[in-house]
């Protein structure tokens, strides 16, 4: 079976992350990777916090912790909402990590020794009343584009250009106010992208072929308005240092990388640190270097904004180390969640964050809307009244309730096992026919990463039982032929087995209740073959069963009305 590598975007570390965050990287991630393991594949899903850059520490500073100190705590609160989300990461690491240090390091000598990388001077802005050159953020001013007095240094939050600091009108410190700035020359490391775009377009036109329009088309325009030389460092305390063997001059004055260099390097800083853990695994290398990562199908996980980094900047440092790196194969973008077609704002306590989530609800629910609803194609709007009703219609009255109504029906009329009656009968074989078609369509659209087109496949399959059970109404056969109803029962428990099996990327949690129910010791399969689709017998009579508690619950108009109250109205 094939090897598979996924990575999703990292999250930054300075904050908890909203449901926008979630659907666009972590979430399709950890149910493609699901799928893929119950499907018997290799894989190896890697995550990790982005912890470095200006937002790091000036988060850090408004909490009033040392930097470190406060990425350490952030790590592990995000990691904790993400064990509440299911997320089966291998490994969720940090970009702080010494693994990945030595990494970025290393590729960085790489790209010197191959001439892509020159030191260059620039002029940056220096605060004399913090003592220190101000990247980015550390600047704030008014935007000469709209006029926005909040913009910061590196891009305008209210018309999202890109701006220099040196752009902006009246410009302060975003450490001390001060606006005792001036104009001084510092060396900075570049990368001379330049040089690379011509490997870098050779090699979209190779691999961009496979990928979705939204992913190929954001990179083909960032090719086409052309691959400018990049800074690659910074004046920060916080970050992976210039190695001094390499830039002693550079690294005395305390430069560090730029966070856009390091992050995508701890894709594979973090695989070393999953392998340092776990040292019966495979090797690190294996995945992401040389011959032995040939076999290895790599995908990546994230929203629209980040395919640059992720399709020209990364492969362009991947490709200038002329070192066999692994490169990616397959990325999968995401458009915008919003909320009530507004934009998520955590300023203005707008839309849902991660932890609120889970306070609210249990993660299956967010997990099969997020999935359900994902935006795909275009943006996604979240409106409490959507995410009610298909949690509402789909979760507990399609799926949960038949489920309920099954067991708790059989164990009325036939007791604790799984009735025998009647031979299969016609309605049973044409059953089998759609779920067997059914099952194959989830499949196809699951290889296939269309998430929404896959949610809609289980949907169907869920909606199958509902139909074939109405069809036979068992509390009616059960009046002139127990032997039928019994039949009608054991095909419906079959469903519930096979539900148990195939809806297990979208709700695991639910899955495993659902797979808890029949009393079956052997059974340790992890998918269900076409055969047993059509079949319908994995169950066989006789299995003890158990009822499980109200798999869904419904949101109620009050529960609705609480809910848009706590989030924040639909006026976007
Ligand atoms: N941390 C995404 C973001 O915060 C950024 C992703 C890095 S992936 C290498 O928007
Ligand atoms: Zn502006």
């Amino acid at each position: 079976m094939a090897r598979h590598l996924i990575t999703s975007a990292l999250p930054y570390i300075n904050g908890i992350k909203h449901l926008g965050n979630m659907v666009g990287s972590m979430l399709p991630a950890d149910v493609h990777a699901r799928y893929l393991r119950q499907r018997g594949h290799d894989v190896l899903y890697i995550c990790a916090t982005d912890e470095h850059g200006t937002p790091a520490e000036l988060a850090a500073k408004e909490a009033g912790l040392p930097v470190a100190d406060f990425c350490a705590q952030q790590h592990d609160a995000q990691k904790a909402i993400y064990d509440g989300f299911s997320l089966a990461f291998d490994y969720f690491g940090r970009s702080s990590s010494p693994q990945n240090v030595e990494i970025t390091q290393r590729i960085a000598r790489s790209l010197h020794a191959n001439g892509f990388i020159e030191e260059r001077a620039i002029r940056q802005v220096y605060s004399l009343a913090d003592e220190r050159f101000l990247p980015d953020r550390y600047i704030v001013g008014t935007c000469p584009h709209c006029g926005y007095d909040k913009a910061r240094g590196d891009q305008c939050e209210n018309c999202t250009r890109v701006l220099d600091p040196t752009d902006l009108i009246d410009a302060r410190s975003a450490i001390s106010g001060s606006s005792e700035l001036e104009v001084r020359e510092t060396k900075h490391l570049f990368l001379l992208q330049s040089k690379l775009a011509g490997e870098v377009e050779a090699w979209i036109d190779e691999a961009g072929r496979e990928w979705p329009t939204l992913a190929s088309s954001i990179a083909r325009k960032w090719l086409t308005e052309g691959l400018q030389d990049r800074a690659i460092t910074r004046d920060l305390e916080w970050g992976v240092p210039v190695p001094a063997d390499t830039w002693p001059e550079l690294a005395a004055d305390g430069k560090v990388f730029y966070v856009w260099f390091d992050a995508p390097i701890e894709y594979i800083g973090a695989t070393k640190e999953w392998a340092d853990h776990n040292p019966a695994e495979r090797d690190w290398q294996s995945w992401w270097y040389g011959a032995d990562a040939d076999g290895v199908q790599y995908t990546q996980f994230m929203a629209k904004d980040n395919v640059p980094f992720h399709t020209v900047m990364f492969p362009a440092t991947q490709l200038g180390t002329r070192e066999p790196w692994k490169r990616v194969d397959y990325v999968k973008a995401f458009n915008w969640l919003t909320y009530y077609g507004g934009k998520f704002s955590t300023s203005q306590k707008r839309g849902i964050f991660t932890d609120a989530a889970l306070e609210l609800l249990p993660a299956d629910y967010w997990r099969y809307f997020l999935i359900a609803n994902a935006p795909e194609s275009d943006d996604t709007s979240f409106t409490w009244e959507l995410f009610s009703a298909s949690v509402n219609k789909d979760l507990a009255d399609t799926l949960g309730n038949f489920v309920n109504r099954v067991l708790s029906f059989s164990r009325k009329r036939f007791g604790d096992d799984v009735p025998a009656g009647a031979a299969a009968g016609d309605a049973e074989r044409r059953l089998g026919e759609e779920v067997a078609g059914l099952l194959a369509e989830y499949e196809q659209q699951m290889d296939a990463l269309q998430f929404r087109k896959a949610a809609q496949a289980l949907r169907a399959l869920w909606s199958a039982g509902n139909v074939y059970l109405e069809e036979k109404a068992p509390w009616l056969e059960i009046k002139t032929d127990p032997d039928a109803a019994a039949l009608t029962l054991r095909t419906a428990m079959n469903l519930i087995h096979l539900y148990a099996v195939l809806s297990e990327p979208f709700v695991p949690a639910s899955a495993k209740v659902l797979r808890g129910v029949f009393d079956l010791p052997g059974d340790d399969r992890s998918w269900i073959t076409a055969e047993e689709a059509r079949a319908l017998d994995t169950v066989p009579a006789g299995t003890s069963f158990t009822v499980p508690p109200v798999l869904f619950a419904k949101i109620t108009e009050e529960d609705l009305e609480s809910y848009r109250e706590r989030f924040g109205g639909s006026e976007a």
